[in-house]
């Protein structure tokens, strides 16, 4: 450690810093002695590839090759994703997987390929494994969509886990998306991507690297087909990207690559392969469905690290009522704690949350509470008393309980990845409740121990229970805040079985979205950390994760008036719409920015609040078809390359395209439209995609396109559900979804569909049902008639 080490450390911490700063030091210390004795040294290692094809087993839905060193497994699903599993890796057990796995297709079957090779032909794709075990993907007609090179493993001679390395090629014009929420995306240009959840520790923008959450899962767009690729493992490790490039008529293509590097668990493997929709819907139904926020969460929501006191919160609150500005929620951050001790409250600056709490929502505004999973270590505190007395908090090697240092200071772990443990801790959550707390903020679960220097999460050798199976910090780890998520969601069910949980946690792992969303974590205040909150919201979209949105205005400083409009006018089409920042962070309330700034905010608030049926419909049909509600431009035309590489506008459901503003100063932009015909929705303008248009953007808003045919569900000026239907082009028709909802509980009703046509000089708009097609049930107002 160096002395630029302590300074950061101690001011990472903030207010008490130099005391905090101490404890990192000790921290980091205790962490590296732990790691010393606890972790096997790694001598010598020997290398290992599968060797030639000796002989093929067939069986359900695909069979085992077996190679001179090792085999594979590959079993192709009833829902279509291909398994394949290296040295006896089979699917189960994993956290990603959202029940057992899925059956194996009877009819797809293991039969000899030419060379000597095998190959398994399911409909939508073949697997095809070479003689020395290159697998290659295919399309039903043939083309290779990916070539994964023979594996080749590092064994430690005297015994432990193997690292491992998988280098495959895709096609030169394939681009790559995913890998969990990254700040550069969300098309991931070549470089080396780490997987281990990261806090960063300061405000981070595109160039930092990894953040909260990462996934092994790649989403790759190519002409032939998009495929979804997972390595099912939740070990460090990293991938390393390089786009192919085509050879321009005269030379020769070159592929791209992907090259994963593990430093343990298994080498397993699935894919899924076809339109991002269908991809989307695969995954959906192996690693879960995106829980439904209930409706208030689809609103506005307020935060602040610092509020500081109950009078603050109504001031806040007031101020909102008094402009009449929509709110739906309010967030306490750790500082309505006492001490920062979790599961408690500073009852002298907030004495009466729950009349606060009842208060607010008479006026249909619900609290949220930030929970940190770290205890503080203080025999006396109940929370500290009754987790030791369960034997809840992690362990290290030699048993002792390992101390990390947080804000409370000194703190232990509750175990997440043991189920005995996630229940104590779902209990705790009846005090959050009996505060009046509707929903959970979870933070700091990466999980983070402050630290001096090294890595600031706990040693690699600490024990976790991971459900009985037993093993390290090293595999448990990335999935620490994936198990904290799923404490929450089981605990907010079991208190309230009646109410949807809401919930969103800063860390996470694939399969998080079976519990709730995210945020984009402590964003910097600057315009690349504008465009970096996009790039995480559809990135972790293309991963599963549908709900998120970042801090609008950004963690940290003061945005300039227009940054943060901004960023509030982006947000305000995301799924998650919060303004947020740190403690010494300026203000974040629309007022605050001068009057220009709290009109356009207002109109940006407004229209939230009168798309809310649209985006309670896109939440339901994230759940029924994995389909992110933000989704990329090239979503329903992944062929289309100029779409492929935009990355500065995004579809929001089928229906709307929203072009924010990411720069300073722009009076002008340009947007790149689909296929078909889009009406500006203020002007009403008629454009026609597929190209390029440039459109003037005043700070009144961001540009939002609606598709020609769209049927919308929005809230008419008396409150009631209207539709707002945007004329389809002469000679064609369009329509849309709408699934309404109780707005909290389980209901699960059917999406109503709605045709929309021309009829002589009107256009008419119809429900598609069993009796046929009747007249809508709700209003009906037609826009863009005048560009027809
Ligand atoms: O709890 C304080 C903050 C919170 O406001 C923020 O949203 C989280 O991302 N938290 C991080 C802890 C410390 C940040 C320096």
């Amino acid at each position: 450690m160096d002395g630029r080490d302590l300074v950061r450390s101690v001011k990472a911490v903030g207010s008490g810093g130099a005391v905090q700063g101490l404890r990192t030091v000790r921290a980091a210390w205790r962490r590296r002695r732990t790691d010393a004795t606890g972790l096997p040294r790694r001598g010598a290692e020997r290398a290992r590839v599968p060797g030639p094809v000796q002989s093929a087993e067939p069986g359900p839905g695909g069979g085992v090759v077996r190679f001179a060193r090792t085999d594979l497994r590959i079993t192709v699903a009833v829902n279509g994703a291909v398994f394949w599993g290296w040295d006896g890796a089979e699917p189960e057990p994993s956290y990603a997987l959202a029940g057992r796995c899925p059956e194996p297709d009877p009819r797809a079957l293991l039969e000899p390929d030419k060379d000597g090779g095998w190959r398994v032909v399911a409909e939508r794709v073949t697997v095809v494994v070479s003689r020395h075990g290159a697998i290659e993907v295919r399309t039903p007609g043939g083309v290779t969509l990916r070539r994964d090179l023979p594996p080749r493993w590092w064994e430690p001679s005297d015994g432990g886990a193997a690292r491992w390395m998988q280098r495959s090629e895709v096609a030169a014009d394939a681009r790559f998306f995913g890998l969990g929420g990254r700040a550069s995306g969300p098309r991931l240009r070549d470089g080396t991507y780490r997987l281990w959840n990261t806090d960063p520790g300061r405000p981070f923008g595109p160039g930092d690297d990894p953040l909260y959450i990462t996934m092994p899962v790649q989403m790759v767009v190519a002409d032939a087909a998009t495929h979804l690729v997972f390595l099912d493992t939740s070990w460090d490790g990293t991938v390393t990207l390089r786009e192919g490039r085509e050879g321009a008529g005269s030379g020769h293509d070159r592929a791209g690559t992907s090259e994963m590097r593990m430093d343990g668990g298994p080498l397993r493997c699935w894919v899924m392969v076809g339109t991002p929709a269908r991809v989307l819907l695969v995954w959906a139904s192996l690693t879960g469905a995106p829980a439904v926020p209930p409706a208030w969460a689809l609103g506005h929501h307020h935060a602040r690290w610092g509020f500081g006191s109950e009078q603050e919160v109504r001031r806040i609150v007031a101020g909102y009522q008094e402009r009449d500005l929509p709110l739906d929620a309010v967030h306490l951050d750790i500082d309505h704690y006492d001490g920062h001790r979790v599961f408690t409250v500073d009852r002298e600056r907030f004495p009466k949350l729950p009349l606060l709490a009842e208060e607010m929502r008479r006026h249909g505004i619900r609290l949220v509470s930030i929970v940190d999973p770290a205890v503080k270590a203080e025999p006396g505190s109940p929370v500290f008393d009754g987790g030791s007395a369960e034997d809840v908090f992690v362990r290290d090697a030699s048993g002792r309980v390992v101390e990390g240092v947080v804000w409370p200071g000194e703190s232990v772990y509750p175990d997440f990845t043991d189920a005995r443990v996630r229940r104590w801790w779902g209990r705790l959550l009846e005090e959050r409740r009996a505060q009046g707390f509707e929903g959970l903020w979870l933070d700091m679960n990466e999980p983070v121990s402050f630290t001096a220097f090294g890595e600031n999460t706990l040693p690699r050798s600490a024990r976790h229970a991971l459900e009985g199976r037993g093993g390290d910090h090293r595999e448990a780890h990335n999935v620490y805040g994936l198990c904290m998520a799923r404490a929450g969601y089981d605990g907010l069910r079991n208190l309230a079985p009646e109410e949807r949980p809401f919930l969103f946690s800063r860390s996470g792992w694939v399969g998080m979205q079976r519990y709730g969303g995210t945020w984009s974590g402590d964003v910097a205040t600057d315009w690349p950390g504008l465009r970096a909150s996009l790039s995480l919201v559809l990135g972790l979209g293309l991963c599963g994760v549908p709900y998120s949105g970042p801090d609008v205005g950004g963690f940290d400083g003061s945005p300039s008036p227009e940054l943060y409009l901004r960023w509030f006018q982006l947000a305000s089409y995301l799924p998650l719409f919060r303004t947020h920042a740190g403690v010494r962070a300026g203000r974040r309330e629309p007022w605050e920015f001068g009057d220009d700034v709290l009109e356009h905010a207002r109109v940006a608030l407004v229209e939230r609040r009168r798309l809310l049926p649209y985006f309670v419909t896109l939440a339901h049909l994230a759940r029924r078809t994995g389909a992110p509600y933000v989704r990329p431009v090239w979503w329903g035309a992944p062929e289309d390359r100029a779409l492929r590489d935009c990355e500065d506008a995004f579809l929001l459901g089928d229906g709307l395209l929203v072009a924010p503003v990411l720069d300073p100063g722009v009076e002008r932009r340009t947007v790149l439209l689909p296929r078909g015909r889009w009406y500006d929705t203020v002007t009403e303008e008629a454009y026609q995609g597929p190209g390029r248009v440039v459109v003037d953007v005043s700070t009144e808003r961001i540009p939002v396109f609606a598709r020609a045919g769209a049927v919308l569900p929005v809230r008419g000026e008396d409150g009631g559900l209207e539709l707002e239907v945007w004329a389809p082009a002469r000679g064609r028709s369009g329509g849309g979804l709408v699934v309404r909802d109780g707005g909290e509980g389980w209901d699960e009703p059917e999406a109503e569909r709605y045709v929309t046509r021309w009829k002589g000089r009107r256009v008419v708009v119809r429900q598609d049902g069993d009796k046929g097609r009747t007249e809508p049930l709700y209003p009906v107002r037609v826009r863009g008639l005048g560009h027809g």
